[in-house]
């Protein structure tokens, strides 16, 4: 098994804390995305779609989605559980990290990507050169002070983003905060409850991965 890795990119880092969480350790080839080493043609071959993370198993089958990377580490390793312990918990827990990946992730990557120098025709991730648009940079900082506040309300109400325990989403919003940061779009500081808990998650020795 072998990880396709980047550094700074918020996709495999959501695995790497994933992994740390587990106490699990897994070869990684890091590939350096600014020089484009996600096109060559061997890495093409294995992920046409030119992203990481991609987990590449003994089999030779190449799982290319973080979800899916950490729904099979989660099989083959349930404790701690990130996933969900029963039917309820993993259901909520999908729709939760469907939510930040929609309303945050997606948003950040709007406003970032089509608004940052260096970016140009790099508008989306994948093989395709799509050119920037000003105006969905716009859209997304909108979508973005959205999730945010939506974010803080959820936290008002629940120590973690689907309750009592740390999961996934907590990985997945954690890393959007600090995306949010690169793209020099921090949460305001009136959010207290999403304050509070980027704190705690932030400070559990998961998150220097
Ligand atoms: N479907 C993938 C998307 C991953 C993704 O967007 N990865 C970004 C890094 S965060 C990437 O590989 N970007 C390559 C590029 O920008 O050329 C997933 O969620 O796992």
């Amino acid at each position: 098994m072998k990880l396709y890795d980047a550094a700074v990119a918020p996709s495999p880092r959501r695995v790497r804390i994933f992994l740390a969480e587990k106490g699990l350790a897994i070869p990684m080839v890091r590939l350096d995305l600014r020089a484009g080493e996600q096109f060559e043609p061997e890495f093409r071959a294995l992920n046409p779609q030119c992203t990481v993370p991609v987990l590449e198993l003994d089999s030779g089958a190449a799982i290319t989605d973080v979800i899916a990377i950490c729904r099979y580490l989660e099989e083959l390793h349930p404790a701690p559980p990130l996933m969900g312990r029963d039917a309820e918990e993993r259901a909520l827990i999908e729709c939760w990290i469907r939510r930040i990946e929609w309303d945050g992730l997606y948003a950040l990557q709007e406003a970032f990507r089509n608004g940052t120098p260096g970016l140009e025709r790099r508008a989306l991730p994948g093989p395709l050169p799509l050119e920037q648009i000003p105006a969905l940079a716009e859209r997304g900082r909108l979508r973005v002070a959205h999730y945010f506040a939506w974010l803080d309300a959820r936290l008002a109400e629940h120590a973690f983003v689907c309750g009592p325990d740390f999961s996934i989403a907590d990985i997945t919003a954690m890393v959007s905060v600090d995306f949010a940061a690169r793209a020099k779009l921090d949460p305001p500081n009136h959010l207290h409850h999403l304050k509070r808990w980027y704190g705690e998650v932030s400070s559990r020795p998961s998150a220097k991965a």
